[in-house]
């Protein structure tokens, strides 16, 4: 799998960074990591238990991609990955209005994690259902311009907006220590 593992021969000096994916049950959290680190793979993801771990090379980086259960019952698990985070990617899903509005309580969850140099970014996923849209671009947008973090549209399903989400979340972000 070209990517997905360290060339540890190659003495190129990399920066680590620590990337977790946040937000409530089913918004497609595992599909999107799935998509960004084997782009195009179709191949269905079951629910996380807890917690699950990507490790992608790409460019300079080493990207550490934690991606969290958002079932409330892992609430102290998931605590444990908010630690030395660089990236937080709240995803919510444009179908449901619902995990939209949660995402102040995700914000809340992860605010004693962050720091000013912690990156948070807002990820609409879902834009394939668009006859089932809740939020407009426009609603999404503007909340999270309010709390000044990057906002991004995507699907994890067909891919659309994704390399550009992870592009513009890599740079800048800070290294991981
Ligand atoms: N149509 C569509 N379905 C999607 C998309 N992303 C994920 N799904 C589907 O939504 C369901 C939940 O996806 P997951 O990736 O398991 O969601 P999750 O956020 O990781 O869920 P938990 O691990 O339970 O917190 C699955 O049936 C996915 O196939 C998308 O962009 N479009
Ligand atoms: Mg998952």
């Amino acid at each position: 799998m070209e990517g997905n593992f360290l060339s540890l021969k190659s003495q190129k000096s990399y920066t680590s960074l620590n990337i977790v994916f946040v937000g409530d049950l089913k918004v497609g959290k595992t599909t999107l990591l799935s998509q960004i680190v084997t782009p195009g793979n179709k191949d269905p993801v079951e629910a996380t238990i807890a917690v699950d771990y990507q490790l992608k090379e790409y460019k300079s980086f080493v990207l550490n991609f934690w991606d969290v259960s958002g079932n409330p019952c892992f609430q102290s698990v998931r605590q444990q990955f908010y630690e030395k985070t660089s990236v937080f990617v709240l995803v919510f899903d444009i179908s449901s209005r619902n995990s939209f509005e949660n995402l102040n309580e995700w914000i809340e969850e992860i605010g004693k994690f962050a720091n000013l140099e912690t990156k948070i970014v807002i990820c609409a996923n879902k834009i394939d259902l668009f006859n089932a849209r809740q939020v407009s671009e426009t609603e999404g947008g503007l909340f999270a311009s309010m709390k000044e973090f990057l906002y991004f549209e995507v699907s994890a399903a067909t891919g659309q907006g994704v390399k550009e989400m992870i592009d513009k979340v890599i740079s800048g972000a800070r290294e991981t220590i």
